[in-house]
């Protein structure tokens, strides 16, 4: 962030009781950047209201009082994955009774039904399915294009791109390239879990390691490629480990360019090997929010993923930080089966509500964050 865009606005309407956030606070008026040892800084504070307020502060330098939802569907085409990830409530091994792989059809139906408000966006990630070519996802891709030549496809995580180059043997660019041309124009943020080796061996050892998940995105923002990030916090990672992810996130958005928005997800343990593990309170949650609102300088957005956080946590973090709240989701699975007690989905109205109800302006967006108009049930996009 440049000093030129930093707030004019009289930083002292800003109060703490932690004088290690006064410097801090300095320099997020100034717009300069904030270092590793600041971050730890903002995680250790006992003034999370402080924390929040500036982050707010940067929120509205960039969005005022915007606040961005999309109306998206979510389609799992199967749950069947290679990697026993501890983290994980959602996969299952080949042969196990609760598995499944849709067919193509199924998967297309599944795309088209239980909503009444037309989608913007197909949110499409799965596990990571022994069996499966290549082209069965290049078809699920074309037939999804073929039928909803209007809606943006956000499809595969760096982990399963990673996972498909492997078994086409193909390098990462030609599998990328492969999904564009069949109609991929975006890839979700998820397998970014945490970067850090030690953990990462512990919660999903059968995953790519930080390295390879950056360099996959570096590949996909090469070729025009935008994509979200996330970060799984919660489990067994501590405060270093949540800096050492977010810098390495912003310096390869220095790079690239690449990043729309990040969305850290809560760990939700039920139905996990890590079950014994507590799940994140409120203010975790609003933390978390906060602190990546200021580190990620240069991300344009930060979600705050209703599904995960609940939509009342997902409401105030509006207030910590966050300017988009993700979208209407429509049957969610990875968190439900991991003992989300959320809705399914949640309706426009419904997202406007939480939006207007904390002051905000709701914005309906499409994957890139341009305006949508409706009418009816149809809708245009403002660019
Ligand atoms: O990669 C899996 C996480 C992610 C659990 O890009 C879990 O717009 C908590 O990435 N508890 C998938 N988290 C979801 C995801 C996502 C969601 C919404 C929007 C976008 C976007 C991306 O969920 C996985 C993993 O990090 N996850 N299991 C669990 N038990």
């Amino acid at each position: 962030m440049c000093a030129e865009a930093a707030d004019r606005r009289e930083p002292a309407a800003f109060r703490t009781h932690d004088v290690r956030l006064e410097p801090i606070a300095a320099k997020v008026f100034a717009g300069e950047r904030l270092d590793f040892g600041e971050g730890l800084a903002l995680y250790a504070s006992p003034d999370v209201l402080a924390v929040g307020w500036l982050a707010n502060h940067v929120r509205e330098r960039l969005h005022g009082d915007v606040t961005y939802f999309n109306v998206n569907r979510h389609i799992n085409p199967t749950n069947v994955c290679v990697a026993a990830c501890r983290l994980c409530a959602f996969g299952r091994k080949k042969g196990d009774p609760a598995g499944y792989t849709m067919a193509l059809e199924e998967a297309w139906e599944t795309a088209a039904s239980g909503y009444t408000e037309a989608v913007t966006e197909f949110h499409i990630v799965g596990g990571l399915h022994p069996d499966l070519p290549f082209e069965y996802f290049l078809d699920l891709i074309r037939g999804l294009k073929e039928r909803f030549p209007k809606v943006h496809i956000k499809a595969f995580t760096m982990v399963e791109v990673a996972y498909l180059a492997r078994r086409a043997r193909l390098s990462i660019e030609k599998t990328l390239i492969g999904l564009r041309d069949a109609g991929v124009d975006s890839l979700p943020g998820g397998g970014a879990e945490i970067f850090s080796a030690r953990v990462r061996s512990i919660i999903c050892d059968h995953k790519i390691d930080g390295e390879e998940w950056l360099e996959t995105a570096r590949t996909a923002h090469r070729l025009g490629l935008k994509s979200n990030a996330t970060m799984l916090y919660g489990h067994i990672e501590n405060d270093e480990d949540r800096v050492d992810h977010l810098v390495k996130l912003r310096a390869l958005q220095d790079e690239t360019g690449g990043f729309q928005t990040f969305i850290p997800l809560a760990f939700h343990p039920a139905n996990t090997p890590l079950d014994h593990l507590p799940v994140t309170t409120g203010l975790t949650d609003i933390r978390q929010i906060a602190v990546s609102r200021l580190l990620l300088d240069n991300f344009p957005h930060i979600k705050a993923y209703w599904q995960m956080l609940t939509p009342k946590i997902a409401q105030i973090a509006l207030r910590f930080g966050a300017d988009d709240l993700d979208g209407t989701v429509i049957e969610e699975k990875i968190y439900h089966d991991a003992g989300a007690t959320t809705p399914q989905g949640l309706t426009r109205k419904e997202l406007c509500r939480l939006i207007t109800e904390a002051g905000r302006i709701p914005v309906e967006r499409d994957t890139l964050y341009h305006a949508v108009m409706r009418t009816e049930d149809s809708f245009t996009v403002a660019v």
